[in-house]
């Protein structure tokens, strides 16, 4: 690069996620394909609008783009066009989740969503969040005893509140969301049932963890999470509610959409049908499972007893060692993990009783069980000196 100065930043990056173990749960390492999209010239265009119809000159290869994107995305996640729709223009997850929001629930409103302490996200109607301001929220939590989801209890609340809409699908929640109960739940209610599936989604194309799909009314998703694509999102979106889904995201959230992450989506989207990404999502899932049952081998608390996806929550409290402590030390010996609140936390967001670990990233740099053992130890070894309570040291 002729910028020097920006060059240099790139390069240290390079080396900073070559040489840490990267177990954030929502990060992953793109193909070197989805970063040549991400770099192209569709940079360079504005294509405000949708195919056929947009506001400016010069968009026929943004339209053929645009529409094989939306091809690819129903592909992959097996919905008929007849009865979906896909917008593949959103920013990112917090823009297509008030998209959302905005194209099917009338401002002031009720939405109900998980606690963003128990799992959920800003966007499910948090208080600091639009989603929360705009919109009146309804919190759901997870049971306190098994800290899963209470579905007879998420009923009654529902039956209750009579939200218009109910989120479910979580950044922090580690098992496997019974959709169909969920659609139970929002028929009781009268409510649109919507699925954020941003940290599953590549789960899910690989089939290794249920389709929302036959259940959902909406289903949003991130593109850079378990899907390994850019950052960016999609909304999926059953017929009927398609027009008000496309006339909110534009132009009532967002301005031109970002064509580069668009034909990034589009590369990620043909790597993720491939039987390579099947194996990829197996080995993320069994690799999580591993890095759980490891550390509670050693003596530290898993929130729910373990993982059915890729994530999980380490209750580090527990051992006497907060989620920052924990972080910061795992920090500086090269492991980056996220502190996290743990459900029924009693300490604060800043200094929480946890950490999130995934293992999307750490598996697509290739590595397995063998591996996810030795990570379990070193953890452990780190934070040993901190624990107050016995950890075994195997
Ligand atoms: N920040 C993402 C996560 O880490 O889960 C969600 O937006």
């Amino acid at each position: 690069m002729i910028d020097k100065v920006l060059e240099n930043l790139i390069r240290k990056e390079t080396k900073r996620q070559k040489e840490t173990i990267n177990l954030i749960a929502s990060e992953n390492y793109v193909s070197p394909e989805v970063l040549k999209a991400l770099g192209s010239v569709f940079t360079n265009k504005y294509a405000e609008g949708y195919p056929g119809k947009r506001y400016y000159g010069g968009n026929e290869v943004a339209d053929e783009l645009e529409k094989l994107v939306q091809e690819r995305a129903l592909k992959l996640f097996k919905c008929s066009s007849k009865t979906w729709s896909v917008n593949v223009q959103p920013y990112s997850g917090s823009p297509a989740n008030i998209a959302v929001y905005l194209g099917l629930v009338p401002l002031g409103e009720k939405i109900m969503g998980l606690r963003l302490d128990m799992g959920g996200h800003l966007t499910h109607g948090h208080k600091a969040s639009l989603s929360g301001k705009l919109w009146q929220p309804v919190y759901y939590g997870v049971n306190k005893k098994t800290e899963k989801l209470d579905y007879d209890e998420i009923l009654a609340l529902a039956k209750k509140e009579k939200p218009k809409l109910i989120v479910a699908g979580y950044t922090a929640y580690s098992r496997i969301i019974d959709f169909r109960k969920f659609k139970k739940i929002a028929e009781a209610a009268g409510a649109i049932l919507m699925v954020d599936m941003s940290h599953f989604a590549g789960l899910v194309a690989a089939g290794v963890y249920p389709s929302p799909f036959s259940c959902a009314d909406i289903v949003t998703t991130t593109t850079h999470k378990t899907l390994r694509g850019p950052r960016a999102a999609m909304i999926f979106s059953r017929k009927e509610f398609s027009e008000r889904i496309n006339k909110a995201v534009f132009p009532g959230v967002q301005g031109g959409p970002h064509l580069n992450q668009i034909a990034a989506i589009g590369v990620a989207l043909d790597e993720a049908s491939k039987p390579a990404f099947k194996k990829y999502a197996r080995q993320v899932v069994r690799n999580a499972k591993t890095l759980a049952e490891e550390l509670r081998k050693r003596g530290w608390r898993i929130v729910s007893g373990g993982t059915d996806t890729h994530l999980f929550l380490v209750d580090t409290f527990a051992a006497g060692v907060s989620g920052k402590e924990a972080s910061e030390k795992l920090e500086q010996r090269g492991i980056i993990v996220n502190k996290n609140m743990i459900p029924y936390d009693s300490r604060n967001p800043q200094d929480p009783s946890g950490i999130r670990l995934g293992t999307a990233a750490v598996t697509t740099r290739g590595m397995k069980e063998k591996e996810m053992k030795k990570i379990a130890q070193l953890i452990s070894d780190i934070l040993f000196s901190n624990s107050k309570v016995k950890i075994t040291k195997t």
